[in-house]
């Protein structure tokens, strides 16, 4: 119930509007929140019928509140009942105490609206400039301009098309608000949000301190996913580039060529198979810092299968260009993209010795026999382990693109979660989008990384570089999130 003018302590603001016009989404997507039993966002008009309050909590501590209404249903009848109410003049808060405490049901959602707002909250209000501008919203600003309070009117188009009465809104608005922002809940990035949150600095005063605080933690909090992003980039590139997939041959299975390509064809399935579960892995990382979970995201295994092929879509749209790429090659000696390391990680070390032709991938060690057809090149060798068993192991592909294109890969989805509202709530697969990123890295940027995926692929990561290598691709994810998709 209303209690005089005291201040709520925590900086709260209600929004209301309309039914329908994207209250809630507002909030979902400025509060993350994609949790339908949290928020419930619907094109079914009405079944939000009670205010819910939704807290921003920083270390235990409430910071700043919104609260959720049902929006006004008889704004028009509303208005003239606290006008009769009042008599002559502009009502006044106490006369709209005395609706809220006297009204029949009839307004019980212009009550419910209006308690908040008594009890001291800011408005934010939600229209779609779309709509053709009628009385009703007309009455609902006045209501809302007889509160007080300070207010901030929200343009949430909910789709493309542009209504005749934009520029009606617009002045409408500006006459009775204190600010108006276009915000789109189902678009809206973290820029944007930040944006709508620090209009509201400007139009609530007394609780800047408060305001101002929660805007630095938030954009601290931002900066922390980014640190966090880098370094499960970074463990999952490592764990990619050593990844090595062996299995245990016998002289039966080299002896008949059906038997001897199946295995290797399981193989190389297997080796992607793996390398799929950590991408799976990394995204999911990825999605749950950034607080998504009705997105799944899509691997790169069928690229992949392309990356041997240089007129592969996967070659020309993500990684490195044909020049950028010679330039890192004959900056790591010539042969990275082809060298093979003997020890090939820890998979072939102990027993045995190591058959030749290891930089021919297991191409030259069927010495006489067919290889099987793998459309893509693995690195890998054969070696004899005991007895009349050999083993095979396969490693990553030996595509001097390979490392940009899953990088790329990485950094593409990471896009496509940024660009996410939390608002909406149709559930989605993540594809990478179009371009890639490494392209345009600058040539120290593309001359530290492949130093050290050569070491990454050759199975020894250079810890060395690693700071480097965290420090740049924190640069890297700022610049993907400032360019949109
Ligand atoms: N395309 C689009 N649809 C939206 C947007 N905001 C809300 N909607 C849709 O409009 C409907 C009503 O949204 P909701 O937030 O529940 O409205 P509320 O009744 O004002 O709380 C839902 O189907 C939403 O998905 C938007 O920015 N763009
Ligand atoms: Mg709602």
């Amino acid at each position: 119930m209303s209690t005089g003018s005291a201040r709520p302590v925590v900086p709260t603001f209600a929004v209301v509007g309309r039914v329908n016009m994207g209250k809630s989404a507002v909030i979902a997507t400025l509060l993350e929140i994609d949790d339908n039993d949290l928020i419930r966002i619907s094109p079914t008009p009405g079944e939000t019928t009670a205010c819910q309050a939704h807290p921003v909590i920083f270390g235990g501590q409430e910071c700043l509140r919104f609260i959720d209404t049902p929006g006004f249903s008889r704004p028009i009848e509303a208005m003239r009942a606290i006008q009769a109410l009042h008599g002559e003049g502009t009502p006044s808060l106490a006369t709209l105490r005395t609706f809220c405490a006297q009204a029949s049901d009839e307004f019980g959602d212009e009550t419910r609206l209006l308690t908040p707002l008594l009890d001291g909250a800011g408005i934010l209000y939600i229209v779609d400039p779309a709509k053709p501008l009628r009385d009703d919203f007309l009455a609902e600003m006045e209501i809302l301009r007889w509160t007080g309070r300070p207010r901030l009117a929200v343009l949430n188009r909910r789709n493309e098309s542009l209504g005749n009465d934009e520029d009606a809104w617009r002045s409408h608005l500006g006459a009775a608000f204190n600010l108006v922002r276009s915000f789109d809940a189902h678009h809206a990035r973290y820029d944007e949000r930040l944006r709508l949150l620090k209009a509201l600095l400007e139009i609530e005063e007394t609780q800047r301190p408060k305001l101002e605080e929660t805007i630095r933690l938030l954009e601290g909090e931002w900066e922390r996913r980014r640190e966090e992003t880098a370094e499960i980039i970074i463990t999952f590139l490592e764990s990619a580039f050593s990844l090595r997939v062996s299995a245990t041959l016998e002289e039966r299975d080299l002896s008949i060529p059906a038997r001897r390509e199946r295995k290797t064809t399981e193989l190389s399935k297997r080796y992607f198979a793996a390398l799929s579960d950590l991408e799976r892995t990394c995204f999911s990382q990825l999605l749950n810092i950034y607080r998504h979970h009705l997105l799944t995201a899509q691997t790169q295994l069928d690229s992949f299968q392309e990356i041997d092929l240089e007129s592969g879509e996967t070659w020309t749209k993500w990684g490195l260009g044909r020049g950028q790429l010679a330039t890192i090659s004959a900056l790591l000696g010539g042969t990275a993209g082809l060298a093979v390391d003997a020890a090939t990680g820890g998979l072939t070390h102990g027993a045995g010795s190591l058959f030749g032709a290891l930089s021919g991938g297991i191409a030259a060690w069927f010495k006489g026999g067919s290889l099987p057809d793998l459309r893509i090149s693995l690195r890998g060798g054969m070696k004899l382990a005991t007895g009349e068993e050999k083993s095979l192991a396969l490693g990553p592909p030996k595509n001097p693109n390979f490392p940009w294109v899953l990088l790329d890969g990485v950094l593409t989805r990471y896009q496509a979660i940024l660009a996410r509202a939390h608002g909406r709530r149709d559930e989605a697969t993540l594809h990478g989008l179009a371009a890639g990123f490494t392209r345009d890295f600058s040539a120290e940027q593309r001359s530290l990384l492949g130093k050290w995926f050569s070491t990454c692929l050759k199975g020894s990561p250079n810890r060395g570089l690693e700071p480097e290598v965290y420090t740049t691709l924190i640069r890297v994810l700022k610049d993907v999130n400032e360019r949109a998709p």
